[in-house]
C-alpha cells in the first residue's frame, strides 16, 4: 500500500504543554509503518471556545507519511492522548494533549467518529498558521487553498515561538519570546 501524507494538529494547555508536545512528537515518531517528516514551529495561542479562564495553548502541526489506515491512525492518536493523561470532561475544555487528524491525503469523510478534513480546520488560526509553515502550497479538499483560508480566518490571538524546527529534540526557551505573527502570509 503506498504511503499517504497525513497532517496532525497538536494542542496542549495543561501540565507543562512544552513537555506534552515534545512527548507527543516522540510518540508520533514511533508510530508503526509511519514516518514523522516535519513539525511546524510552535505557537502560543489564546483558547478558542470552551470554559473561560483556561490557560493559553501550545499548538503545532506535524506531517506523517503513513500506511496506517485513517481509522488505525485515529486510534493510534487517541492512544497517545490517553497515555498522556487526556481526560475528556467538557467540550473544548483544557487538555494535556489533543491530537487531531487534520488531513489524510485527499480523503474526505463525514463520520462523527472521523471527519476529514477536520471540520473546524479552516476556522482556526492555531491550525492554519502552523500548517502554512510546513505546507504553504496546500489546498484543503472541499475548502480551498490554504492561503485563501488564512486570509479569511477570524482574527485570533496567536504568537509564533522562536523554536528550531526540529521534532522531538526541541526545547522551548524560557521565558517564551513573544513574536507576534500579525498578518497572514500573502
Ligand atoms: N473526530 C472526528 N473527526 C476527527 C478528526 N479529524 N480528528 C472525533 C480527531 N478526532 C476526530 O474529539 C472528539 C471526537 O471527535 C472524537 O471522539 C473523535 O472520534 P476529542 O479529541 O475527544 O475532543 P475535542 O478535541 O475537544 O473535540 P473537537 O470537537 O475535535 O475539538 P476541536 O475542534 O479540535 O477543538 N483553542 C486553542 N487555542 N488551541 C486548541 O488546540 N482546541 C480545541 C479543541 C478548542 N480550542 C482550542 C484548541
Ligand atoms: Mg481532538
Amino acid at each position: 500500500m503506498p504511503s499517504v501524507r497525513a497532517y496532525i494538529g497538536i494542542g496542549s494547555n495543561l501540565h507543562d504543554p512544552a513537555h506534552q508536545v515534545r512527548r507527543a512528537l516522540q510518540g508520533l515518531a514511533t508510530l508503526p509503518v509511519s514516518r514523522l517528516t516535519v513539525c511546524s514551529p510552535w505557537y502560543r495561542t489564546a483558547p478558542v471556545g470552551g470554559p473561560s479562564g483556561q490557560p493559553d495553548y501550545l499548538n503545532a502541526v506535524a506531517a506523517l507519511e503513513t500506511t496506517l489506515t485513517p481509522d488505525a491512525l485515529l486510534a493510534a492518536l487517541q492512544a497517545l492522548e490517553n497515555a498522556q493523561g487526556r481526560i475528556r470532561a467538557e467540550r473544548w475544555g483544557p487538555r494535556t494533549l489533543d491530537l487531531d487528524l487534520l488531513l489524510y491525503g485527499s480523503i474526505t469523510r463525514n463520520d462523527p467518529r472521523l471527519t476529514l478534513p477536520h471540520p473546524r480546520l479552516h476556522q482556526r488560526a492555531f491550525v492554519l498558521y502552523p500548517l502554512y509553515d510546513i505546507a504553504p502550497d496546500l489546498t484543503i479538499i472541499g475548502q480551498g487553498k490554504l492561503t485563501m483560508l488564512l486570509r479569511n480566518c477570524p482574527s485570533q490571538s496567536i504568537v509564533r515561538l522562536d523554536i528550531a524546527n526540529e521534532p522531538v529534540t526541541i526545547t522551548p526557551p524560557k521565558p517564551l519570546p513573544m513574536k507576534p505573527y500579525l498578518n497572514p502570509p500573502s
